[in-house]
């Protein structure tokens, strides 16, 4: 090959890199372009094989273009890849831009269950008033549930219609009805003075409507000692509802029966749906009953081996959803159990 042919060539290779490395746009694109240019195969090494075929002595002259155009080539290579290394670094940066001025995104907390509400807040102001909170069964036997609360076997309360019986085969085994087989319980393992209040489930056969639940809360209390007298149940109530309900709300105490007590009573406060005018809550009445009291039967302490001639005690089961019912002003028992987190949510900021 004559000298002028392979300075024209190397210039047409040359020019020919130089307008492809202008198309090249990615980086796998211009290691296509490496590898056809100055890679160990490309156009510009087999140059350096032609170099053999020039004259001896035109060699060095073309050998030193040749490496002048490498190196240019080279250079051109390399500042297109810092370039496109660049473009790809900053557009990876924008796809995974984190902007960190959004605000957070709320996590979904739950709250408690206004009956636990209503629970921790019933053991506080007991608490002050010199009552320990304790818990009982809630599957119960007709021992407990019954017998020694001087409930005879042929009373209505045990009949099947208001009673869940769990097992009929051998001990009569029921879901509890009341929180007062407690009573029975506590003055079995501790000898008076007691004073003790027990929160927790109980279960009836029963249709439900606005006030009433076939499965409900209640809260039994239950003082023993010498001297217990009707006024202390009295003031005891009284201070409860003063501080559930404010100084204005009405209480209202009436004669009642329950096998268990004696003298009985019925405690009711005057409705905070209708002020007391009467409503389907209350049943028109303007008053909505909270629970049955009265001073312990002396069969019942005697029954539990505590001397009635000694010693004498009040004792009361509240019903704890009707105390959030009167306390919020909520018009449907069902929604304590109704699982409508719009209605349960309102509770969100009592949660400590
Ligand atoms: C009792 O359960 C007695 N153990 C209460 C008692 C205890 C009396 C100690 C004397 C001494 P009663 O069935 O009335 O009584 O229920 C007490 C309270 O529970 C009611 O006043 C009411 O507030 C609530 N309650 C009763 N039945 C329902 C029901 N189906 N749904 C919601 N709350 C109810």
């Amino acid at each position: 090959m004559q000298r002028a042919e392979f300075e024209s060539q190397l210039n047409e290779l040359k020019d020919a890199a130089e307008r492809s490395l202008t198309g090249v746009s990615g980086l796998e694109d211009l290691q296509s372009w490496e590898r056809e240019y100055i890679g160990s195969k490309g156009s510009l090494t087999l140059m350096f094989r032609a170099l053999g075929g020039l004259d001896s002595a035109d060699r060095p002259e073309a050998g030193r273009l040749l490496n002048q155009v490498k190196q240019s080539l080279t250079a051109t290579f390399e500042n297109r890849e810092t370039e496109l290394k660049a473009g790809a670094t900053a557009a990876r940066l924008v796809s995974e831009a984190v902007d960190v001025t959004l605000p957070g995104r709320q996590p979904q907390t739950g709250n408690a269950h206004p009956v636990s509400l209503m629970i921790d807040e019933l053991s506080e102001i007991f608490a002050l008033m010199g009552f320990q909170t304790v818990f009982g069964p809630e599957v119960e036997t007709g021992r407990y549930n019954f017998d020694l609360l001087n409930i005879p076997s042929d009373h209505p309360a045990r009949d099947v219609w208001d009673t869940i019986i769990m097992d009929t085969l051998s001990e009569e085994i029921v879901l509890r009805t009341h929180t007062s087989p407690m009573q029975a319980r506590v003055m079995e393992e501790s000898k008076p003075p007691v004073r003790v209040i027990v929160p927790g489930r109980v279960y009836r056969y029963e249709a439900q409507d606005a006030s009433h639940e076939w499965m409900f809360h209640q809260l039994e209390g239950l003082a023993v000692d010498s001297n217990i007298r009707m006024s202390d149940l009295k003031g005891v109530l009284q201070e409860l509802a003063r501080q559930l309900f404010g100084p204005t709300r009405r209480i209202r105490f009436r004669c009642d029966f329950f096998p268990f007590v004696e003298p009985g009573v019925d405690f009711a406060v005057d409705c905070a749906i209708c002020n007391g005018k009467g409503c389907r809550v209350c049943k028109q009445s303007g008053w909505l009953e909270m629970g049955g009291a009265g001073m312990v039967h002396p069969r019942v302490l005697a029954g539990v081996g505590i001397d009635p001639e000694v010693y004498t005690g009040f004792a009361f089961g509240l019903g704890i959803e009707r105390l959030l019912m009167m306390r919020y002003g909520i018009s449907d028992i069902r929604a304590f159990a109704g699982n409508d987190l719009r209605f349960l949510s309102e509770f969100a900021a009592l949660t400590v």
